[in-house]
């Protein structure tokens, strides 16, 4: 590309889009609506707006490779150029993870980052986009940031772009359009240079090459597969072929990136059988989720998160102590245990990684984490797949018990609790948002009311007022506290495409050691079926059943 070829910046006109309001992570619609003329550059222009001045900056861009990706890609160039960028960092194939573009927008002290992504969603023509925009502290936009973005992306007439050249996105190389230097960057390195600097990698190389551990990493033809296959197989010297579904494609192969027992049937398949490898990690379409299996056994996120606080004193990076924990408000109370015994403070946020960034940037935690198969720490601020992974493996390495006996031990000491989440998907949205309202006129009478033979001693809307900048966000999610230890939410998500989707989550308590080994659908029955009585979710979604149990 020679800087000949490149004209001025021009001004485009561009109707507003009024549908363009960041959910839980970003903006995710269908394909085919980000393909209409001018919304993917509404939504950009609108961003560029509200960090504006964008003149000498630096910004990171890339995304997890699905479908339309790479035109994403070429567009945000053009109009990052267009809108005064000095420098732009842009994964090779249009590839960063979610926590790679974390890492990397920290370590260049970006301004911030685009990431392409509809994380856990499929992809493909008719399947999900998305995007959002991440701070120079490399975590998500908080509400003020991403309301402000929203105003924008209701009243722009123009937008910004140049006429150049695409890019060619995979070769290692920097070129100039214009004033403005764009470096295709390995997307790996970085990031894996993180995670040798955080973990005990000599103790967890000795797993592979001493003690024949055998280990699958499902990448789900998402994001990971490169980072993965570096770290694992590279790096700690795991037998080729550790990492399965290792090449990122623009549909993920046809499934669904995510990484539950549902989607991740083939690894949950070699956990169990005649032959069960010791453990076993997914992560989804953009690198940011995990699950962790091990021999026919299923780690439940919430107790994850509780785990690793717990031992976190067995990793390097947190040798020294960890200052404090949070959780998203859904997630089980198991991490509130384990912060009472260390006697270090636990917070309880709103759902999203977005709420834990304050608190991160201040020094007020190290390890957070949600239900949705969310766990991280404050060395990005994003939530890490394959550092979940990597942080069991140095566990595993470190304590030498298998991952079914580190649970069940940390069950023996601080009790179980129990937790499931039930979707209902793509359900009718007048009739959920009805159902919630029904529900929240009812939130003060509910205290007394007994329910399938348990009382409700309170109930409320989740609000949430940040420690650090007091910023206050409400209508979080319907709380019912039970007499039995139980607590059932209620809340509509914030990352779906299709109609409505509504999640239940219940969770309860038992230290019982006689009761710790209950399936957990089970243990929880009782409190299914209150959840029905109080607010009548077949009647109102149409459904006999939840669409997906977690
Ligand atoms: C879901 C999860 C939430 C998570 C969010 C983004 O949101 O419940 O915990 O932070 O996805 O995850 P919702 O609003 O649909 O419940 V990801 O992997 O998309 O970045
Ligand atoms: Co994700």
């Amino acid at each position: 590309m020679t800087t000949e070829q490149v004209k001025q910046p021009k001004q485009v006109k561009t109707q507003a889009f009024s549908d363009q309001k960041p959910g839980t992570s970003g903006l995710r619609k269908k394909v085919t609506q980000f393909q209409q003329t001018g919304y993917l550059e509404n939504f950009v222009q609108a961003v560029f707006n509200t960090i504006a001045p964008c003149t000498g900056k630096k910004l990171v861009l890339g995304g997890d490779g699905r479908f339309y990706n790479r035109e994403a890609i070429q567009v945000i160039i053009r109009m990052a150029v267009a809108n005064g960028f000095a420098h732009i960092l842009v994964g090779k194939g249009g590839i960063l993870s979610t926590p790679a573009a974390s890492c990397i927008i920290r370590k260049n002290q970006a301004c911030g980052g685009v990431i392409l992504s509809a994380s856990h969603n499929p992809g493909g023509p008719d399947e999900d986009f998305g995007i959002k925009f991440n701070g120079e502290n490399g975590g998500p936009a908080p509400e003020k940031l991403t309301d402000a973005i929203f105003e924008q992306t209701l009243s722009l007439e123009h937008y910004q772009t140049i006429e150049a050249d695409d890019v060619d996105l995979d070769q290692l190389a920097t070129v100039q359009i214009a004033q403005c230097q764009i470096d295709i960057i390995d997307p790996v390195s970085d990031y894996a240079d993180l995670m040798e600097s955080m973990f005990d990698f000599d103790s967890m190389k000795a797993l592979f090459t001493q003690d024949n551990f055998r280990m699958c990493f499902d990448a789900m033809h998402a994001v990971n597969g490169p980072y993965a296959k570096e770290i694992l197989e590279n790096r700690l010297g795991a037998p080729d072929g550790t990492v399965i579904n290792g090449v990122p494609l623009t549909d993920f192969g046809g499934g669904h990136p995510d990484p539950n027992l549902v989607h991740a049937h083939e690894l949950v398949d070699l956990l169990h059988g005649d032959d069960p490898l010791d453990f076993g990690a997914a992560s989804d379409g953009d690198g940011d989720r995990n699950m962790v299996l091990g021999k026919a056994f299923y780690i439940n996120p919430c107790d994850s998160l509780a785990i690793l606080t717990a031992n976190a004193n067995c990793v390097p990076a947190y040798a020294e102590g960890i200052s404090g924990v949070a959780r998203s408000m859904p997630t089980s109370r198991a991490v509130d245990r384990v912060a009472t015994a260390m006697n270090i403070p636990c917070y309880e946020t709103p759902t999203g990684w977005k709420f834990f960034g304050n608190l991160l940037d201040a020094g007020k935690i190290t390890l957070c984490g949600e239900e949705s198969f969310g766990t991280g720490s404050d060395h990005v601020r994003e939530k890490d797949g394959l550092w979940a992974v990597l942080f069991w493996l140095n566990l595993i390495a470190v304590k030498k018990q298998p991952v079914s006996e580190i649970v069940r031990n940390h069950w023996a000491q601080y009790g179980r609790d129990y937790f499931t989440r039930h979707d209902y998907e793509a359900v009718d949205s007048g009739n959920a948002q009805e159902m919630i309202a029904q529900l929240k006129e009812k939130i003060p009478s509910l205290p007394g009311q007994v329910f399938a033979g348990i009382n409700i001693e309170s109930a409320d809307d989740f609000q949430y007022i940040d420690p650090v900048d007091n910023s206050k966000t409400t209508a979080q999610g319907v709380r019912l506290y039970l007499s039995n230890g139980g607590r059932i939410v209620f809340r509509l998500s914030g990352t779906g495409t299709q109609g409505a989707t509504l999640r239940v989550y219940l969770d309860c308590y038992q230290n019982d050691p006689d009761l710790l080994e209950q399936d957990t659908q089970q243990a929880l029955s009782e409190l299914i079926q209150v959840a029905e009585e109080v607010v009548g979710i077949k009647q109102f979604t149409g459904r006999e059943k939840p669409d997906v149990i977690t």
